[in-house]
């Protein structure tokens, strides 16, 4: 049996129940076992988020369900971050993440924050269904070199592409690297749209937006 699988369950089974309480501490038990940040994220938390998300496809789940996952999940992931954190260096620079407009899923965003968080740049996290405009305004008053957009709906990918236009209509495109990303975006609507990068994950991204303050 592959080291920590039991404990991994166990917080995969805690997530799909919506356990937000206990999560924590299987979490911090697994952290306490010697269990890497990294593969309780990969292996138990997203294992059981993928998990639920099958299950919402197919209808045996619906919304309040995957809602109260998705908060045990975003528990969890606090949990987590001062572990993944900590591989983390000196802040290197200031980069700006955000869910684009008409969209509300945060998990992902969440992750690929923190994991650049671990790669010890500064992340000003805009939060969900946010305005096209005020990720221009941020840009615009801020000093950050990487902007991340996620999109986790095939009708708001297209919002991306709003965000890069109006940086070029603002002024301001070539003040950051675009970054984007979430399950429905592929490279090539990155390269469609004109952002810097596509990363399919947080880990790859995190290393992604890392290169930009080389
Ligand atoms: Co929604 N939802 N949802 N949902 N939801 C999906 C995305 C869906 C695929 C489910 C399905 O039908 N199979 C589907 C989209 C279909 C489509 O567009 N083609 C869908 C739908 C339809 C909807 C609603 C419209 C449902 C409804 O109301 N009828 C509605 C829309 C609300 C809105 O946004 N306006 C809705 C609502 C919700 C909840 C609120 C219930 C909840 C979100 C809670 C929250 O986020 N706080 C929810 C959830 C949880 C999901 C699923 C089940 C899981 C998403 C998730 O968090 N995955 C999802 C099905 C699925 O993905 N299996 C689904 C885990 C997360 C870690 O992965 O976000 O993909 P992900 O992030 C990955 C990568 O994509 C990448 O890195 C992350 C980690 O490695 N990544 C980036 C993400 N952003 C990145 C940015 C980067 C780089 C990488 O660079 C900047």
């Amino acid at each position: 049996m592959p080291e920590h699988s039991e404990i991994f369950n166990e917080i995969s089974e805690l997530l799909q129940k919506g356990k937000a309480r206990d999560i924590v501490g299987s979490v911090q038990k697994a952290l306490d076992a010697g269990a890497q940040p990294a593969d309780i994220l990969q292996n138990a938390l997203m294992e059981g988020m993928n998990i639920i998300g099958g299950k919402f496809k197919r209808n045996e789940v619906f919304v309040p369900e995957v809602l109260i996952a998705a908060r045990a999940m975003n528990k969890a992931a606090e949990t987590l971050k001062p572990a993944l954190a900590k591989a983390g260096v000196q802040p290197v620079g200031k980069a700006i993440i955000c869910t684009v407009k008409g969209d509300q899923h945060d998990i992902g965003k969440n992750l690929v924050k923190m994991m650049i968080e671990g790669k010890g740049i500064e992340v000003e996290d805009l939060g969900v269904d946010c305005d096209t405009l005020h990720v221009i305004e941020k840009v615009k008053e801020g000093n950050a070199k990487v902007l991340c957009l996620s999109a986790l709906l095939t009708t708001t990918m297209s919002v991306q592409k709003e965000v890069i236009d109006a940086l070029k209509e603002a002024g301001v495109r070539d003040k950051v690297k675009v970054m984007v990303g979430g399950a429905p975006v592929t490279q090539g609507f990155a390269d469609e749209i004109g952002a810097d990068a596509y990363t399919p994950d947080a880990a790859t991204a995190a290393e992604v937006c890392r290169g930009f303050y080389a």
